[in-house]
Parts: structure tokens; C-alpha cells; sequence
């Protein structure tokens, strides 16, 4: 079957939001809030075992400050405080400190010329991607994407397959007609759920990671003709060899 969608993960994926992102907004909301919780980058990494803001904080809360699970209206808390990482976040998105990694740009614009689909899926919340595809790809971009699955539009998150499942329902095609772009373990496992062919590109969290099942696992796409950029005739390749 040939290739007719691009399905990209988001955080790690497009840019590097969990490191410079991501973290930074939860000690942002957690700052504004009074706490003295600070993610490190190296305890961000081992939060990051688990998807989704608002269940990364009760994560952490599992781990270091169990009694707050007891005490009543915690959840209410921990949905305020994902509120105001949202809001810290977006308005790092609006600062241009999200750079698209290297490559997504110019592999999105072939896609585009060539008349591929493109959809979404991620785990972060939807404001999220609007605003980084807006502000990081170009103004407008959120609509060249069809189909944005994200956040809690769906209750199980990667790595469970659910949001993939989605996404191919939203854009009528069977997995074998699409090929999925993924940073993480997590992510990898939620797409091959969903049968999809699945590209890696690994960043400083997951490149020790293994990624049992991708097509092919790479440190970038790449623009640098000395790094060998994938193009959209190398990822049709990849798909039609992981379909026959
Ligand atoms: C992304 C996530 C998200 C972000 C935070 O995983 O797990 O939770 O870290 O976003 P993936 P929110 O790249 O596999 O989709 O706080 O908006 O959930
Ligand atoms: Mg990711």
C-alpha cells in the first residue's frame, strides 16, 4: 500500500520541548505556586517514564510526597498547577526559544509538495502543538496539519496505542498507509501498537534507550548535506520495505 500520511509525535520529536520546554514550565507553575519542588534535568529524565503533565506531577508526587496524595482537592491542585505550566509554557512557545529540530521543517515542506497527509499525535495538551507549530514552523502551519490528536482527547496515553488509533480513525486509513515519526521509547511502543511503520530520531533523553520494532533509528533527520538529510523518496523506501 502505498504512502499517503506522515503522522508526527510532538515533544522530542519536532523540537527539544521536554528539556527547554516543558520542564522549565512545570518549575515555572511549581515557583508561582510556593513549592520548592525544582526538576533537575536529570530527575526531569526519569519523570519523563510517564506521559502526560498531569500525570508526570502525580508521578512525582508518588515518589517524593506521597502524603499530598491523601489530602483533599489533589487532584484540583494538581490540574491548577498543569494550568499554569500550560500558560508557562506557551508563553515560552511565543518567546521563539523552540527551535524545530533539524530537518522537520524541510521534510514537512516535501511531504506538503508531494500531496502526503499530515496529522498529530501527541500526549501534551493541544494549545501546546497549535502554538509551537505557529510560532515554530510558521504562522498558519497548524492547519496544514489534517488531523491533531492530543492530550486528553483520549484517556490511555502513550504508550498505549489509543491516540494513534485515533488519529487513523480521524484520517479513514489503515496504519499500512501511513508512517509515524517518534522521539521515545513510549512513543515508539504507542505507534507500532497502532501498527504503524515508525521512524526514530533520538534526542539527549532517549538516545540510550532501546527501540525495539522501529524501521529505523536516527539522531536527526537532518539539513546538513554533510549528515545525509533524510528525504521524502528515503522515507517512502523505509515504508514500502517495512510493508513487504
Ligand atoms: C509528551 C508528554 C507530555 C509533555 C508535557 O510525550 O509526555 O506530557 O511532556 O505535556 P510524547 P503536557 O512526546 O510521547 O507525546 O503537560 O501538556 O501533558
Ligand atoms: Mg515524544
Amino acid at each position: 500500500m502505498p504512502l499517503q500520511a506522515l503522522i508526527f509525535d510532538v515533544d522530542g520529536t519536532l523540537a527539544d520541548t521536554e528539556r527547554d520546554g516543558h520542564r522549565p514550565a512545570f518549575n515555572a507553575a511549581f515557583r508561582q505556586a510556593g513549592l520548592d519542588w525544582h526538576w533537575d534535568e536529570m530527575l526531569y529524565g526519569e519523570l519523563l517514564a510517564v506521559t502526560g503533565g498531569k500525570e508526570r506531577i502525580r508521578h512525582y508526587l508518588e515518589r517524593d510526597h506521597r502524603a499530598l496524595l491523601d489530602q483533599p482537592g489533589i487532584d484540583t491542585r494538581i490540574a491548577a498547577l498543569h494550568q499554569a505550566k500550560t500558560q508557562a509554557y506557551l508563553s515560552l512557545v511565543a518567546s521563539g526559544a523552540l527551535p524545530l529540530r533539524p530537518g522537520v521543517a524541510r521534510l514537512i515542506a516535501e511531504a506538503r509538495t508531494a500531496g502526503l497527509r499530515l496529522a498529530i499525535a501527541t500526549t501534551t495538551t493541544a494549545e501546546n502543538v497549535a502554538a509551537l507549530l505557529e510560532h515554530s514552523l510558521a504562522p498558519g502551519a497548524a492547519s496544514w496539519f489534517e488531523v491533531i490528536g492530543a492530550g486528553d482527547v483520549v484517556p490511555a496515553k502513550k504508550p498505549a496505542p489509543d491516540i494513534y488509533q485515533w488519529v487513523l480513525a480521524k484520517l479513514g486509513l489503515p496504519a499500512a498507509a501511513c508512517l509515524a515519526f517518534e522521539d521515545s521509547d513510549n512513543g515508539l511502543r504507542a505507534a507500532r501498537g497502532a501498527g504503524l511503520t515508525t521512524v526514530v530520531t533520538t534526542n539527549a533523553y532517549t538516545c540510550r534507550q532501546t527501540f525495539h520494532g522501529a524501521c529505523v533509528v536516527l539522531p536527526e533527520l537532518g539539513d546538513d548535506a554533510a549528515t545525509q538529510p533524510v528525504t521524502l523518496k528515503q522515507i517512502r523506501a523505509w515504508h514500502a520495505a517495512a510493508q513487504a
